[in-house]
């Protein structure tokens, strides 16, 4: 059985790709969570025991650990083809989108870090922003149009939709602004089945990381925290 390794739910944005991309998908794995540490140097050392780089995700199969959420979709892909679409043009599409989201959307996932139980609203809404949000939904609408919906790459969930989730959640928590297909569409997938467990669970989490709250309320007004006190 796979070992997958995470973070808050709450929190890491990152963790949250394989794992709704496993979920949603049906293979099984068995979850190991981690809570942030405020002490320095303690995630370090709590992650480098089963994550060679120290940080979450980590996936462990039998003795084959593999660490970084796109390197672990590759992975689970050599042994579930349903991980990427099955022609060729759209898994090419949703291979580019990925490899976009992971190393792009920079103001996106600076200015609004990834915190599932809270509601704001921004001070400001900065330039690079805005043009990340446009960029979103182009790219979002050209593969919904390209191949028919109602996921990004056609009719099935694929890893391009699991790492737009986090952006979901960010869209749904800074109340940003989108086109109404794009919009409809980060919608669906704050609908599904894995995607609404997942934020159960994180809005049952009481851990507070101090520094990943402080991020996020130095740029807007809290307007609800919906999180267990
Ligand atoms: N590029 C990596 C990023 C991993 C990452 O930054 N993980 C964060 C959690 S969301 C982490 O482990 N942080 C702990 C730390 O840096 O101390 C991936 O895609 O997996």
């Amino acid at each position: 059985m796979y070992q997958l390794y995470i973070a808050n739910k709450n929190y890491s944005s990152w963790s949250l790709r394989p794992w709704v991309l496993m979920s949603q998908l049906g293979i099984p794995f068995e979850e190991t969570l981690i809570p942030f540490s405020s002490a320095p140097g303690e995630n370090w050392e709590h992650y480098r025991e089963f994550s060679p780089n120290g940080k979450v995700p980590c996936l462990v199969d039998n003795k084959i650990a593999v660490w970084d959420s796109l390197a672990i979709v590759e992975y689970l892909a050599e042994s579930h083809p349903e991980v990427w679409p099955q022609e060729r043009q759209p898994r090419a599409w949703a291979r580019s989108a990925c490899a976009e989201m992971h190393s792009g959307f920079t103001s996106l996932r600076s200015t609004c870090p990834m915190n599932v139980g809270v509601r704001l609203r921004l001070h400001q809404l900065p330039d690079a922003l805005v043009k990340d949000l446009d960029r979103l939904c182009e790219l979002w609408e050209s593969g919904l149009e390209q191949f028919g919906g109602p996921f990004l790459a056609g009719h099935a969930f694929t890893a391009v939709d699991a790492f737009f989730v986090p952006v979901a959640f960010r869209i749904q928590s800074y109340g940003l602004q989108l086109t109404p297909e794009a919009k409809e569409y980060a919608q669906r997938l704050l609908n599904l089945q894995s995607v609404m467990m997942w934020e159960e669970e994180a809005l049952k989490e009481t851990w507070r990381d101090k520094s990943h709250d402080e991020e996020t309320l130095a740029v807007g007004v809290l307007l609800q925290d919906l999180r267990s006190a």
